[in-house]
């Protein structure tokens, strides 16, 4: 019988908290072992045999049978074999490399880092365990230079886990046939409430890289802008850990940090742990839309070195892109105190044949389509995404709301305590990777919890307190669906943010009352909870060639005549002195994969770009309206120049015009 065996495999998990992204550096070498690797799946019944014979201390291929697997991809698509596309249970993965001699010496660590692995992840390097990780959408990493053969192979063996559970995050649940004579003898399904497919593999890139042994481990930043923008403080702390002393008392260091701006001049210095600097006539990190400039990015380039030790190898430099600006949230959202209307898509890492594997074609894709749509924020429905991602958001003036994996927590058996623990954990890693890109404003800690049930107060009361006690600087919030009358948990959030689906899950078919119930949908929540309120999804199916008119559900038409409603809604409450509507963000931005049901025609078409990124007729409906509304503000913004007499506005105006 099939049975998790996470339960019996026990080593300390390793939190990723805080970890930087690998960026070489005069200090750090990156080596990419993304490619061709080899695998299997363990079909055996209890998925076990793996662990029973030790697979991790020989060569895959002396185990049985293995194939070629990319990485990073999900490993679903990638056959033509059906028992693959569905698996459930520990798959196994390896490969080899070598590790150069150079990097054997006395001042050099050298780390193994995945970048994601879905969901629990076992990690061996040469037969050693060297990691284990909970969680499928964020990066882990070791210290793995004890284990590492200089001057020879090694051989990396990854061992993933795709079980759900109601205590995981996604929650899901194994259900047994067993004792059912109807179904084949141990029979079993991974079931879940959440409607995307349960992608498995490694799916983002596994890296090593060199660092000092006395090497930057963390960095944290933040600012503050005065109110006429004519200065700003940027604020600073870094972490410092020293490999070589491990257990003994730190070596004596220091910390220069030098910010710089775009072209690479000097803006200012300063040195120790933590500090800051002063910034005259800063140049704002603004989001598409609200300045000629957006995604304005200085660098911090910080140095650790030990005390006494001139020579260049044993000071560690880290470059970190950094945005200066502001998030606050009174009546509405502001971005450097001015309000901002967020105009976006809900979106999901999926991809034809790669699944969630990370993909630098589909990615740019995706932010060039963004850019023709005129959209200036997504979330990360429905778990982090790839940190790849991340900075193109900061680079291009994207706004990012970064979510938690935790959807379709819909029982009570999803709020106890070894949940809120993994919670806990993932908001920890999450908040720690994404704190210094300036394009994510806001976190959401989950998406359509049952924030009705009793326990889900207390719950999300703890998880949103722990995210803004890491970051106080951006507001928290979770994406509810529960009623304006029945939710429970919607007292804590910062920013009140809805799913409704009018004129599709609510009275199908009936476009001609969207304005009306919409209207009222939204007011309520204003007035309950005198909060701004952003509209996070909204949407119809719509299956691309499929046209009637009148139109009919599941047209290109209808997707249509309902985005058409919703847009007089919008427009209404979204300006005025006290608007109602802080944002509004249609559900989705592509057709993605799902889970096989009689509710989903070969995955959820409600994107206004095919899977393969081909607008459908709706797509042009919210590029006129999203394009409409990004040069509106840009000529608020003209106007407001003119009137102070800087007229260079003209220009950025023209470069608008231009790309229509
Ligand atoms: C919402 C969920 C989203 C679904 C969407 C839908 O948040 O994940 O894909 O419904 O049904 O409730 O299309």
């Amino acid at each position: 019988m099939y049975c998790l065996i996470l339960a019996i495999v026990c080593v300390i998990i390793h939190s990723a908290n805080g970890i930087l992204y690998p960026m070489e550096s005069e200090s750090r070498q990156v080596k990419d072992l993304s490619g061709r690797w080899r695998f299997r799946t363990d079909n055996s019944s209890g998925r076990d045999t793996g662990f029973h014979e030790r697979w991790w201390e020989r060569q895959l291929a002396e185990t049985g049978r293995v194939i070629d697997m990319p990485v990073p991809a999900s490993y679903n698509d990638i056959t033509q074999d059906k028992s693959i596309r569905d698996f459930v249970g520990w798959a196994w993965y390896e490969t080899s490399f070598f590790a150069p001699n150079a990097w054997d010496n006395e001042v050099t660590n050298v780390w193994l880092r995945v970048g994601s692995a879905h969901y629990y992840a076992m990690v061996w390097l040469n037969g050693e365990q060297v990691m284990e990780h909970e969680g499928g959408h964020l990066p882990f990493e070791c210290d793995v230079t004890m284990s590492l053969n200089f001057g020879a192979t090694n051989r990396l063996t990854i061992a993933v886990n795709n079980t759900l559970t109601p205590n995981t995050l996604p929650p899901g649940e194994i259900n047994h046939y067993n004792g059912k004579d109807e179904y084949p003898a141990g029979y079993f399904t991974q079931e879940y409430q959440f409607d995307f497919f349960n992608y498995a593999g490694i799916h983002r890139p596994v890296k090593l890289y060199t660092t000092p042994r006395l090497r930057i481990g963390e960095i944290v930043t933040n600012s503050d802008v005065t109110a006429d923008h004519a200065s700003a403080t940027v604020h600073y702390e870094v972490t410092v850990t020293d490999s070589a002393r491990r257990g003994q008392e730190m070596a004596s260091y220091n910390i220069t940090v030098v910010l710089e701006d775009s072209t690479g001049a000097i803006i200012n210095k300063t040195s120790g742990g933590s500090g800051s600097i002063t910034v005259a006539q800063p140049m704002l990190w603004w989001p598409v839309g609200m300045h000629d400039q957006v995604g304005y990015l200085y660098t911090m380039v910080v140095y650790a070195g030990r005390l006494g030790v001139s020579a260049p190898i044993t000071t560690d430099v880290y470059r970190l892109k950094i945005g200066i600006r502001t998030v606050t949230v009174d009546q509405t959202l502001k971005i450097n105190g001015r309000p901002f209307y967020v105009i976006g898509v809900g979106k999901h890492e999926d991809w034809d044949v790669r699944g969630k594997g990370f993909d630098w074609s589909m990615v740019v894709k995706d932010f060039n389509l963004l850019d023709w749509l005129g959209a200036n924020a997504f979330r990360t429905s429905h778990y982090p995404y790839a940190e790849e991602i991340m900075q193109m958001c900061d680079e291009r003036g994207i706004v990012v709301i970064d979510e938690c994996p935790a959807v379709g927590m819909r029982s009570a058996n999803n709020f106890v305590n070894k949940t809120l623990t993994h919670h806990l954990n993932v908001i920890g890693e999450l908040v720690t990777r994404d704190r210094n890109h300036p394009s994510v404003i806001m976190w959401s800690v989950a998406n359509e919890p049952s924030s009705q049930l009793p326990p889900a107060a207390q719950y999300f009361k703890t998880v949103l307190d722990r995210a803004r006690e890491l970051d106080p600087t951006r507001p928290a919030t979770f994406v509810c669906n529960a009623g304006y009358d029945s939710d429970l948990a919607t007292p804590y959030v910062d920013v009140v943010c809805v799913n409704k689906y009018e004129g599709w899950y609510n009275d199908p078919g009936h476009v001609e009352v969207i304005q009306k119930r919409l209207s009222y949908f939204l007011t309520q929540w204003h007035e309950k909870r005198s909060k701004p309120v952003i509209h996070m999804e909204w949407g119809a199916g719509a299956i691309a060639g499929f046209h009637s008119d009148p139109s009919l559900m599941y047209t290109e038409e209808y997707l249509c005549d309902v985005m058409r409603e919703h847009f007089a809604t919008f427009d209404s409450l979204r300006t005025g002195s006290n608007p109602v509507l802080a944002g509004e963000m249609i559900w989705n931005f592509a057709d993605f994969a799902t889970a096989q049901a009689t509710t989903r025609a070969y995955g959820n078409r409600k994107g206004i770009f095919t899977r393969q990124r081909q607008p459908k007729s709706p797509a042009f409906v919210i590029r006129d309206r999203y394009r409409a509304l990004r040069n509106q503000s840009v000529a608020e913004r003209q106007t407001e120049l003119e009137l102070i007499g800087e007229h260079w506005w003209r220009e950025v105006r023209e470069s608008w015009d231009r790309s229509l």
